[in-house]
């Protein structure tokens, strides 16, 4: 519900709109409860907390969270499959498939799922759902959990929600069609995809709730005018709950307000010290209230900065960036550090480009990395567009790029999963015909 002066409902105002001095004291208690049902495992992360000197709870502040261990995905994965469940009551379980096809698999306890649920609500609350609308879901429904997390938020609000899940784009044009869905939730370069195949058609859409994935601000602009709605960023990893951990609303100024009273969250530099607010860090999240997988300072490997809530607006959560990338997908090209995302801002700032494009880093000469971008123009290719994009790289972000501009339609489009925008090239043939 939206009201006249743009406020957007809470979904739970005790949770999302409470004083912060309040929140902190829940923050506290939980923090304490998690330690103890942590230290009761016995496990990897036990044992590191009673290396730290963590005997019990209520040896551990908030203040002094950062001196606590943290933990990261390669001992999920040492851990595999379940040897960091802290419950025997699971319901399910999910994940991801990851890199080198390692899955990351995380047991999920039914108050887990009730807690994923509500911080689900919330972002579609936050992007004008009730229980009077309909949801038009085309996140993949399995193991990811995309689909299932937000099937869970929206029944749990009341709306009622179309489970289409990734691919079959005609089919959901035409439920788009028919069952006139006011929210659309799947990943931003679906929403592109579905955008170009409704070639202008009016739709009852009037926002989405966009993540997975990365996507810029360029991108946000280019959703937006294609579909004709409000395009909001949702942030989640299946490690700590998937989608909802974070999580922007139509009131929160272009950032995400963070589901704190149950991840709390921090950001910190290379050395593994906090970032003030408003540099970029690594985001490290510790699931204050999980019980099937609890985990204290995972470390995400993703790169944003934080904020406080947006002055005078009723949402009083802390607030993260869009991300601007991860640790481990930032190119070092000639000695300057860049992120896709920046690589993408630039490249979509140019009102020619169209958001098909490869990023393809060539390593075959491991001495000297070199950037090669292949881009697809909307309409018959500008003679000049190759040299225009060259010099608003360098320009930009300091770095000489080759630029490919290929036909439409030549770069591989993604209806199912999640988009590679970045690819390395080590050997062998180019990633990409034609670059
Ligand atoms: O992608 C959960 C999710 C589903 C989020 C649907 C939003 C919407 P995983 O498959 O475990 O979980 O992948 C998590 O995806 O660590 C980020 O690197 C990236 N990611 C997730 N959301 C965003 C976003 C889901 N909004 C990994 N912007 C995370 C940029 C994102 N990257």
């Amino acid at each position: 519900m939206i009201s006249d002066d743009g406020v957007v409902a809470l979904v739970e105002p005790d949770a999302e709109g409470v004083a912060p001095q309040l929140r902190v004291r829940v923050q506290e208690r939980r923090l304490r409860q998690l330690v103890d049902r942590v230290l009761a495992t016995g496990n990897l992360q036990a044992e590191r907390l009673r290396a730290a000197g963590v005997t019990s709870g209520m040896d551990v502040t908030l203040g002094d969270l950062s001196r606590l261990p943290t933990i990261n995905k390669a001992d999920i994965w040492d851990n595999y499959p379940f040897g960091l469940q802290a419950s025997r009551d699971i319901v399910c379980v999910h994940g991801s498939s990851g890199t080198g096809g390692r899955p990351t698999l995380i047991p999920y306890t039914a108050s887990d799922v009730e807690v994923w649920a509500r911080v689900m609500a919330r972002a579609l609350g936050g992007a004008g759902a009730t229980k009077a609308s309909t949801v038009h879901n085309g996140y993949g429904y399995g193991l990811f959990t995309g689909g299932l997390g937000v099937h869970h938020g929206g029944m749990w609000l009341g709306v009622t929600v179309i489970p289409v899940s990734g691919g079959m784009t005609e089919r959901q044009i035409r439920l788009i069609q028919d069952l006139k869905p006011d929210i659309l939730t799947c990943t931003p370069s679906y929403a592109i995809h579905l955008g170009e195949a409704l070639k202008g058609q009016e739709t009852s859409l009037k926002a989405g709730v966009f993540g997975a994935e990365p996507w810029t601000e360029q991108m946000r602009a280019q959703i937006e005018g294609l579909l004709g709605i409000r395009a909001l960023d949702i942030y989640g990893l299946s490690e700590i709950i998937g989608p909802g951990v974070a999580c922007e609303s139509l009131d929160s100024e272009g950032m995400l307000n963070v589901a704190e009273d149950h991840f709390l969250v921090e950001a910190i530099g290379p050395d593994g010290d906090p970032v003030p607010d408003g540099t970029p860090g690594e985001l490290v999240f510790t699931t204050l209230t999980k019980t099937g997988m609890p985990l204290i300072r995972y470390r995400t490997g993703d790169v944003a900065s934080l904020a406080g809530p947006v002055p005078g607006k009723p949402r009083t959560l802390r607030r993260m960036s869009k991300l601007k990338g991860r640790t481990d997908d930032m190119l070092v090209i000639r000695g300057v550090n860049v992120f896709p995302t920046e690589i993408e801002a630039v490249l979509l700032q140019d009102e020619r480009v169209s958001p098909h494009y490869l990023v393809v880093e060539d390593r075959r000469d491991p001495r000297r990395s070199e950037l090669r971008i292949a881009v697809e123009p909307f309409s018959e290719a500008d003679p000049g567009l190759q040299d225009d994009l060259v010099h608003a790289l360098r320009e930009r972000l300091g770095i000489t790029c080759m630029v490919k501009v290929l036909r439409p339609g030549s770069v591989p489009r993604t209806e199912v999963g999640k988009a590679r925008r970045l690819a390395r090239w080590t050997e062998g043939e180019p990633p990409l015909a034609g670059l």
